[in-house]
Order: C-alpha cells, then structure tokens, then sequence
C-alpha cells in the first residue's frame, strides 16, 4: 500500500500541473480571425468572440475576409491588409469570402478599402510595437485690446473661422483694462478677467459646434467658428 501512495501522489500533481488554469498551454488563443468590408463603407477585422482587432500576440493566424459589397449599388470595396514582414494582401472588389494564413510579426499592421481608403482604414498593434502617439495638440493665439479688438489666430496668422475638433492649446494675452477674452461653445468655458491684463494657456478639447469668444464688458466685441469632426 505504502508502495503505491508515492506514484499515486505524483500523478495527482502531474494532472493538476496540466489542468491547472494559467499553465502554458499552447494553442489556448485562437488565431482565427474574421475581417469584412460592406455593404456601407464599413471595414471590420474581429477575433474568434467578436471583439474588434486592436493587438495581436506575434504569430501565425488564418484570416478570412468576406467581401460582403453590393455590385447592385454601384459602390464597390475590398479588403487590404498589409504591414510589417511582407504582409501585403489584398481580395478583389468581387463579392465572397477569401482565406489567408499569415504570419504577423512586431509592428503596426493597416486594413483598408482601396477604393476609399481614408474613410475606410483601420490599424492594429502586434507585438511589442509602441502604441500610436496621441494626436498633436495645436496651438492657437487669442487677444484683446489693446482698444476694441478680439482676435483668435492660427500659427499661420490667419483668422480661425473653421477648426477640425480635437485638443487645442489657446494662449490668450489679454491686454485690457476694460474687456475680458471669454471662449464659449460646446463643452468650453473659459474666461479672463476684465479688469486685469494677463497671459495664460488654456488646453481645451473642442468638438464640433459653434463657438464664440466674446468681452463680457462689450458683448458687441465678439467673433464666433465653427468647428467640425
Ligand atoms: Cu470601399
């Protein structure tokens, strides 16, 4: 009986050693993938549960693409996918599905329609490639007075009449005794005082809307934007 309890106990943890969760066990993630394109100016690229493509451990994967377009609109799509490693595939504008196996290695990979490709593009990370930089933040000049003006300017100079939404560093120089610089619109409320005369920066996130800035002693001194997605 004593004989026989040691290698009983050995494959007892044996066994739990295999099962045990967290435990190498190679093949657990699914390297199928699903892209599609269509029938709108949609691009998708999902894993095994769905969830969209945003990073792949390196590896060999086996994708398949579904070319989901209507020739009937008139619009046609396709799926290109291409990065790092020679990766450069791409399905015609035909209807139906197609099958790659690909090896992803470090680095930023892009899918895309050719035929619209800045509406319809996407990227995904693999490895231990950086993450994308966060969008620039862009700088723009405010400034009241001295006397009756209000300007807001771009780096070039120019007048801002149109901005694209996004985050913005506006340095106001406020050289007034009788007016203030007040920005308003959607989300933004930011204001000097009317008395002083000051300089500051403010980092705002604009989206888009209409905006005013404005003296909050001379409502009359007053511009508006637009700004657009
Ligand atoms: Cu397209």
């Amino acid at each position: 009986m004593r004989q026989l309890r040691l290698p009983l106990i050995l494959l007892l943890v044996l066994v739990a050693t295999v099962l045990a969760p967290g435990s190498a066990r190679p093949g657990t993630t699914s390297n199928v993938l699903s892209g599609s394109v269509g029938p709108g100016f949609t691009i998708t690229l999902k894993d095994a549960n769905g969830s969209t493509i945003t990073h792949l451990d390196p590896g060999q994967y086996t994708v398949t693409v579904q070319n989901l377009s209507d020739p009937t609109s008139g619009v046609v799509h396709n799926f290109h996918l291409k990065g790092p490693g020679g990766v450069n595939l791409a399905t015609t504008s035909d209807p139906g599905a197609t099958t790659w196996d690909v090896t992803f290695v470090d680095g930023t990979y892009t899918y895309l329609c050719d035929f619209h490709p800045l509406q319809m593009k996407k990227t995904f990370t693999v490895g231990t490639a950086p993450p994308p930089p966060p969008p620039p933040v862009k700088k723009l000049t405010g400034k009241v007075g001295p006397g009756s003006t209000i300007t807001l300017k771009k780096t070039s100079g120019s007048l801002v009449r149109t901005l694209k939404a996004g985050r913005y560093a506006i340095t106001v120089r406020d050289a007034s005794t009788k007016d203030n610089f007040h920005l308003l619109g959607p989300g933004v409320s930011k204001k000097t005082g009317v008395r002083p005369r000051t300089s500051v920066t403010w980092r705002v996130t604009l989206r888009a809307g209409k905006y005013a800035y404005f003296s909050d002693a001379h409502r009359k001194l007053r511009r508006t934007f637009k700004v657009v997605k």
